[in-house]
């Protein structure tokens, strides 16, 4: 039997600037719908290009002094360089500087002309050249565009238009008789209320005031409007127009067009008119999704490193990308983007809650079984709950993914994953292991290494690198049909007997660093389990730290010089210190417990690599040690005899 097909495409992207990390939101998004659908069997199209057309894309060409077309083949070479560092899996890139594209956008414009739907006349009115959008007077607010809210330019000059008026009782029946086609549901409201109920106004397709535009074919004066060239890429890339419409015939009408809040009106109703006028179907869902802002609001490239992907990349893996873009924030809600936030995310789900896992895993089948994963023995009903939980996961992922619920798809998928470690502690091998339960033993562990199989497969969409990682570790690297979605189906696929292979932990913690926030990784390769330890026992873990975390403080001696009493803070003193020939200025809580007098001339511990910091107002660069007990005495620590200022101390 044929397999399913699955449509999907993203905007075709304006080359006119190097992209920012929100526009990767969308494609990320669709390439983790597409890879969903792989894996559940679909054959896939998944489509995405480049809109290199147009007034702004002419401009722009001329500000940097190249042409168009040498202007536009530059950045399109780096998006492409970007897709692949973000793994973007597209089947087709469509350009639509590309002759295959611009003859069938010709071929359109010339049948809307013979049967009728375009007409000649003149334009008068209001351009948006950053959206290339035509207004009216009434739709202007306070003078700018409604969507972007810059200037816009009158324009006057002769146009063909689209008689759009015909068609716009068939869309408003169609969008109500399809609750699906336009996605969230408040899009399709304002869609029919703000645009369709009032009235549609002819389209001005096209425009002779500049070139860069596929040229109307029996009228060279006029370049078609860029917004019918573009959108008519996702017929184009199919071969719509062509001798060879094979793929047309196969994928169209789309499944789902991904697309942005503020292109739904393009998307939703000039399209379908469109497509309605060319006698083709309907795609069966647009889903304008939200936008990803900065603190200080929207995005854009001159905001620099922060929303830079190439840099964001560099800096954190392309999976930890795009797990945030994907977890953060719900698909069709707008959300804020944030290095803070990411490295939350980057230590609290990827290296506490799954990295840990496969850790902690592996680290206690090395010291039980030596590191061979066993044949499942006694079971009990909380292998029995487990079980359940991970037979409901692909269904429920499969669900919310069908709704485009990324974030809500990882959300369950991480509810199992805490589910996981929770088992650990309420079956707690190390327990059985003292008391020789083998046979139970035996069992958990095998849940355990099951249950991150499954965890990893189901990561496929979303963070591609991730689940070869996890397989290398768990042995099972070559064997594909441990890494399919039929095989996850079922609990219990893994086999006993294989070797496992400890490796890297998957995702080192971060924090950001004070100076220039580069991230800064707290732990080193050097940390991987080490299997040769006890495993600790519930609750310890948190407590220790390894050699590593301690040597990450900067100890020394230090000579307090001066000391001095800081107005209105009766518990702080300000000390200046010398740490081996260099000054210091530190605010120490000794007030109480030491005179000023008293100070100059101690030796006394520092903590040099601490992050300034302000207190009262004055700077703070370091700490003292000292220790207190209950009943509120405090002594600072000292060095037992003396010794040079600024010595380490470990
Ligand atoms: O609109 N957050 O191209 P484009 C989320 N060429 N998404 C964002 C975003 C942000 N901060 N900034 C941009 C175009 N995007 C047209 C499309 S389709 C026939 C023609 C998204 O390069 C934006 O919403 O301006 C849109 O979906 C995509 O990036 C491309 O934007």
């Amino acid at each position: 039997m044929a397999k399913k097909t699955f449509y999907i495409t993203t905007p075709i992207y304006y080359p006119s600037d190097k992209l920012h990390i929100g526009h990767s939101y969308t494609t990320v998004a669709a390439d983790a719908m597409a890879r969903f659908k792989r894996l559940t069997g679909y054959d896939v199209r998944f489509l995405t290009g480049t809109d290199e057309h147009g007034q702004k894309i002419e401009r722009r060409a001329k500000a940097a002094g190249k042409s168009p077309q040498e202007f536009v083949d530059e950045i399109v070479a780096w998006i492409k360089k970007l897709w692949q560092a973000l793994d973007i899996s597209y089947d087709d890139f469509i350009r639509t500087t590309e002759e295959r594209h611009k003859t069938a956008v010709q071929k359109i414009f010339q049948k809307f002309y013979e049967q009728g739907d375009i007409y000649k006349s003149k334009y008068e009115g209001w351009y948006c050249t950053p959206c290339e959008a035509f207004w009216t007077e009434r739709q202007l607010v306070d003078g700018n565009c409604p969507d972007c809210n810059r200037p816009v330019e009158l324009v006057a000059e002769e146009s063909y238009f689209f008689r759009m008026s015909k068609y716009v009782d068939k869309l408003i029946e169609h969008i109500e008789q399809n609750p699906d086609f336009i996605q969230p549901v408040a899009r399709k409201n304002e869609m029919i209320n703000n645009f369709l109920k009032p009235g549609l106004e002819d389209l001005c397709v096209s425009r002779t005031t500049f070139d860069w535009g596929v040229p109307v074919p029996f009228d060279s004066d006029h370049v078609i409007y860029v917004w019918l060239d573009a959108l008519s890429n996702y017929i184009t890339a199919l071969g719509y127009g062509s001798e060879d419409d094979q793929l047309f015939q196969t994928y169209w009408p789309a499944d789902v067009h991904l697309i942005g809040k503020e292109i739904v009106r393009f998307h939703t109703i000039y399209w379908p008119i469109f497509l309605m006028a060319l006698g083709l179907e309907l795609p069966k869902k647009v889903f304008g999704h939200g936008w990803l802002l900065l603190d200080d609001g929207k995005m854009s490239k001159s905001k620099g490193n922060v929303v830079d992907p190439e840099e964001l990349i560099k800096r954190y893996g392309s999976d930890a990308i795009r797990y945030f873009l994907l977890r953060e924030i719900p698909f069709g809600a707008d959300g804020h983007f944030s290095e803070e936030a990411l490295i939350q995310r980057i230590n609290f789900d990827l290296a506490n809650d799954l990295g840990n896992l496969l850790n902690r895993t592996l680290a206690m089948l090395k010291k039980y079984f030596a590191g061979i994963v066993p044949a499942p023995g006694i079971t009990t009903s909380l292998d029995e709950e487990l079980k359940q939980a991970a037979a409901a996961l692909p269904g429920k992922i499969e669900a919310l993914m069908d709704e485009l619920q990324f974030s809500g798809a990882l959300a369950e998928l991480w509810r199992f994953i805490a589910r996981v470690n929770k088992y650990i502690d309420e079956a707690a091998p190390w327990t059985l292991a003292k008391s020789g339960e083998e046979s139970r033993l035996q069992s958990v562990m095998y849940n355990l290494l099951e249950s991150i199989r499954i965890i990893s497969v189901l990561l496929l969409p979303f963070m591609p690198r991730t689940p070869e990682r996890i397989w290398r570790q768990l042995g099972i690297s070559g064997e594909i049909h441990l890494q399919t979605w039929e095989s996850i189906l079922e609990f219990g696929k893994l086999p006993a007997g294989i070797q496992t292979v400890p490796g890297d932990v998957l995702f080192p913690r971060l924090e950001l660093s004070a100076e220039d926030g580069t991230p800064v990784r707290q732990a080193t390769k050097k940390d991987k389990p080490d299997t040769t330890k006890e495993v600790p026992k519930k609750g310890e873990e948190k407590k220790l730290i390894s050699i590593d975390d301690f040597a990450r403080l900067d100890l020394r001696v230090a000579e307090i010089k001066e000391a001095e009493p800081i107005s209105g803070a009766d518990k702080l003193l300000k000390l200046k210190l010398d740490v081996g020939g260099e000054e210091k200025q530190v605010v120490a809580g000794i007030a109480k417990h030491y005179s000023p007098e008293e100070l100059p001339g101690k030796r006394v511990l520092f903590v040099a690599n601490l992050k300034p910091a302000k207190l009262r107002g004055v700077l703070s660069e370091g700490m003292l040690l000292a220790a207190s007990d209950d009943a509120g005495n405090l002594v600072l620590a000292t060095t037992e005899a003396p010794i040079k200022s600024g010595s380490r101390v470990k």
